[in-house]
């Protein structure tokens, strides 16, 4: 088993679900934190209680990870101590709309195509130089099982998961021959905001999602990420489906 401890993890998307889990899990193992989102207020808190709750440093800041410019400047403004990244958890992204393809908002599209799949690139692009210069790196994108099933008015937001899953493999094709590894944890049905933001903020579409089954938790996710950063160098886990008891497949999901 690898110990994290006195190591540091880049992970994007921490002011709420899986992210913010992922971030307590991997600062109770001991790991210094980078970690980003939009909603810098949120951000602070979690930073601040982390830092209390754990005894490790974290350095919280904005990012909208579809900014590349952005994320370049700020990547490269990043105090020395912090340009040495042991982890890199690809964890923003989202879904917007459940519409047969016929109905579809192309806002919803790009939205979805550029955060989860440009937004993951762009943070990659500048972090993979970082990890090849300190000769390690662990890189773990969130994928999804929509990353692997297609389901009905599922269309972009799948495509995007697909892309991930994609992206995941090339990333492990291509860095082959460096020490960094690539991973991807993927799970099913898993109760955060997501529904919410999905479809923009109705917390009755939202609840009915999860009604009558009883869906993975943000803490079940950071658990399997906390697995797979913890292996032994030489042990990479490629990919990682996660369900909850109910769910056979992205298509079958029993309700009580
Ligand atoms: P949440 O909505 O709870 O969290 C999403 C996080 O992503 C938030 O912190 C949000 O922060 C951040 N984010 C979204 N857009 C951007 C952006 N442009 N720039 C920076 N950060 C961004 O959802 P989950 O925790 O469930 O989702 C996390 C990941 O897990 C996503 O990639 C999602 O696709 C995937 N997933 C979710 C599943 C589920 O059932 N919940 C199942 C499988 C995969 P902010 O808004 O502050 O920027
Ligand atoms: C989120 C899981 O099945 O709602 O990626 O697409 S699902």
């Amino acid at each position: 088993m690898k110990d994290i401890s006195g190591k540091t993890a880049f992970i994007s998307g921490v002011s709420s679900g899986f992210g913010k889990a992922i971030a307590y899990k991997l600062a109770s193992n001991g790991c210094n934190l980078i970690i980003c989102s939009r909603r810098i207020e949120r951000i602070n808190k979690i930073a601040k209680d982390i830092e209390k709750k754990f005894n490790v440093d974290v350095f919280a800041f904005k990012l909208d990870v579809r900014e590349y410019e952005s994320v370049k400047k700020a990547l490269k403004a990043l105090p020395a101590k912090w340009r040495k990244i042991d982890i890199l958890v690809n964890n923003a992204g989202l879904s917007r709309g459940l519409n047969k393809i016929q109905d579809g908002e192309l806002r919803d599209w790009e939205e979805m195509i550029d955060t989860n799949v440009k937004g993951l690139l762009y943070v990659t692009k500048e972090i993979i130089p970082l990890m090849i210069k300190n000769n390690s790196g662990h890189i773990v994108n969130i994928g999804s099982i929509a990353g692997h099933e297609v389901y009905p008015a599922g269309n972009v937001y799948c495509a995007s998961k697909h892309a991930v899953d994609a992206l995941t493999k090339g990333f492990r094709m291509d860095l082959v021959e460096t020490p960094i590894r690539v991973s991807t944890v993927d799970p099913g049905l898993a109760e955060t905001e997501f529904s919410l933001v999905r479809f923009r903020g109705d917390k009755e579409k939202a609840k009915n999602v999860y009604k009558g089954i009883e869906p993975l938790s943000a803490e079940d996710v950071a658990e399997a990420v906390e697995f797979v950063v913890t292996r032994d160098d030489n042990f990479v886990i490629a990919e990682m489906v996660l369900l909850p008891k109910s769910q056979a497949s992205a298509m079958l999901t029993i309700k009580k």
